[in-house]
């Protein structure tokens, strides 16, 4: 079975960006990991060309309902990278932040699967700026919000932060095969929120 439940399959593919889209340019590009790391460090766009490439074809699921099989990628295993940037024993999570101010989170351990790439390649070419070129992250086991177009920066932290979506409604998760696509109760969400300000919860 390789439809999640309560998608439908496309051929095209869809372009999905909340708000304007950025123009990154190549010449000026970086992807920078930070945070709860004993080697922070930066990649500009020929130290990602440098590193191994993998190339892959992936199974895209979108939280509004269609789904996209058998999309080839090629770019560079997150993993890689994380295991350079040496997390700390307290690391738990990454918020990923894009060009243009998008933001999504992630416990390291999903961005530790084979499948999960800094993609700058898509089909026969490089990946089209509309779909996060020249490089997005691609995360093939979550919903497509979590793969952040236009990669710029790998926050590694301690606890676990949502991103922009995740703020806005959407599941904390994403799970495509169990449809967490939103906040069945929005009110525990904000109060798990709340507890990690140390702020008290408002009456239900
Ligand atoms: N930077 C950025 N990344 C993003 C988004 C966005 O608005 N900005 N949208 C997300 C959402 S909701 C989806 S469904 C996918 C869509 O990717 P696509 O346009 O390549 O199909 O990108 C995700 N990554
Ligand atoms: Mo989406």
């Amino acid at each position: 079975m390789r439809l999640p439940p309560g998608q439908s399959p496309t051929v095209k593919w869809p372009v999905l960006t909340a708000g304007p889209q950025p123009s990154v340019d190549v010449a000026r590009w970086s992807l920078t990991f930070y945070g709860e790391i004993d080697e922070p460090y930066a990649l500009r766009w020929d130290d990602l060309q440098a590193l191994e490439q993998v190339e892959q074809v992936s199974d895209l699921h979108c939280v509004t309902r269609w789904s996209r099989f058998d999309q080839a990628l090629g770019g560079v295993r997150v993993r890689d990278m994380l295991e350079r940037a040496r997390p700390r024993a307290a690391a738990t999570h990454a918020l990923v932040h894009s060009y243009g101010g998008y933001s999504t989170n992630l416990p390291l351990e999903a961005l530790r699967d084979d499948d999960v790439l800094i993609a700058h390649r898509a089909g026969d070419g490089p990946l089209a700026a509309e779909h996060g070129g020249p490089a997005r992250l691609v995360v093939p086991s979550r919903y497509l919000w979590k793969s952040a177009k236009w990669v710029q920066s790998i926050e590694i932290l301690d606890h676990d932060e949502p991103g922009f979506w995740e703020r806005n409604g959407y599941h904390n998760d994403g799970d495509p095969w169990t449809e967490q696509r939103t906040h069945a109760d929005p009110y525990a969400f904000r109060s798990m929120r709340r507890r990690a300000r140390g702020v008290d919860d408002p009456p239900r």
